[in-house]
């Protein structure tokens, strides 16, 4: 801990020295920016492999929601989204890896928290995917609810929220239970499996996912109970305010376009229309929105029709693992994904 407080403050030293003359002459640079410009390829950080938002398919391709989202960033610099390595971390090295310039982005299921944001010298989007907490357990243990754990065993992996929720659930339900804490996914996954322990705890998202990977998935249930909030987002180095706003707006980009009905299919019929002053903006028709951010104005026509909008992206790659939109609905359908204005 010591030492990773060490090598941040170094690093952020090191920042601050290189953003201070930048920032006297031209306010809008980006190191982060001009590193992935010179190399001509971002460096994104993702999961070590969960189906449905990180993981490589039979070709060797890596897919997912989170995968769409570094494809997006490769897509409004280069019209390109091939031109992305991507780099798997684990629970516990995904901070170290974005700290230490490894990754450009971490779009990796994590959770925005205060002390992430600040001490960990980390800058979250926004929320790309509202999640909660949950347990899985064997459908044959007879268990119900989460109150029906009292005295289990329950895996988690460290250098999670999930750890610190557990205990802090346990404790205010008075529940006694036995942590299996493993740190690599397959292993504590596997331990879960085999029985070493009576249930698995992680955000439900990675619930579901791990659920559809397993060979008989109705061996195996998700207990109604959610025991914490887990706003997942896209993060990026804190001091780089310009990289982190095309993040950001990369996903309030892929909303609006949902919002106002815009597709894959209909976008560029969509960018030929003068019918909708807000679609023209958006769809680099009016406006130098895209120009504002750093990238092409054709930024949000290039993304739509590469990856479709946000309501896309969710369906083809969680509808499979069966995740329904539940709080990742639009607002405009009692959902908390909300864009404000593009203009
Ligand atoms: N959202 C939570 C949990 C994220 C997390 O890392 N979950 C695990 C279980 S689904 C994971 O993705 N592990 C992959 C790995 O460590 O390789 C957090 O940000 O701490």
């Amino acid at each position: 801990m010591k030492a990773l407080r060490l090598a941040l403050t170094a690093m952020m030293g090191g920042v601050a020295m290189l953003a201070m003359p930048a920032m006297a002459q031209a306010p809008t640079q980006s190191p982060t920016l001009d590193a992935i410009r010179a190399r001509g390829t971002l460096i994104c950080g993702v999961n070590t492999g969960l189906a449905g938002f990180a993981q490589p398919d039979s070709q060797g391709v890596w897919r997912g929601f989170d995968v769409d989202y570094c494809r997006a960033v490769a897509v409004a610099l280069w019209n390109d989204p091939t031109k992305v390595r991507y780099v798997p971390t684990t629970a516990q090295n995904r901070f170290t890896a974005l700290q230490s310039g490894e990754v450009d982005m971490l779009a990796r299921n994590t959770t925005w928290t205060l002390s992430r944001d600040t001490s960990l010298g980390l800058e979250f989007s926004t929320t790309n995917f509202y999640d909660g907490q949950g347990f899985m357990v064997k459908t044959s243990a007879g268990v119900r609810t989460a109150r029906d754990l009292q005295g289990a065993t329950i895996c988690v992996q460290p250098g999670t929220t999930t750890e610190q929720n557990l205990s802090d659930w346990a404790r205010a339900n008075r529940i006694r239970f036995t942590p299996v804490v493993i740190e690599r996914l397959e292993e504590v996954v596997g331990a879960y499996v085999s029985g070493r322990c009576d249930a698995y705890t992680t955000d439900v998202s990675g619930l579901a996912s791990t659920r559809s990977a397993q060979p008989r998935p109705a061996e195996h249930m998700i207990l109604p109970d959610v025991i914490s909030k887990e706003p997942l987002g896209v993060a990026v180095r804190h001091g780089d305010q310009r990289f982190a706003d095309l993040v950001k707006w990369i996903h309030f980009g892929l909303v609006g376009a949902e919002e106002l009905g815009i597709t894959a299919a209909n976008v560029q019929q969509a960018a030929q229309s003068d019918a909708r002053p807000d679609a023209q903006r958006m769809l680099g028709r009016s406006g130098e929105l895209g120009q504002m951010l750093g990238v092409d104005n054709l930024w949000m026509v290039n993304i739509i029709r590469t990856l479709g909008n946000y309501g896309e992206i969710f369906e083809r790659n969680l509808a499979p693992i069966g995740l329904q939109r539940g709080p990742n609905a639009l607002w405009t359908n009692g959902g908390l994904q909300y864009a404000p204005p593009l203009r």
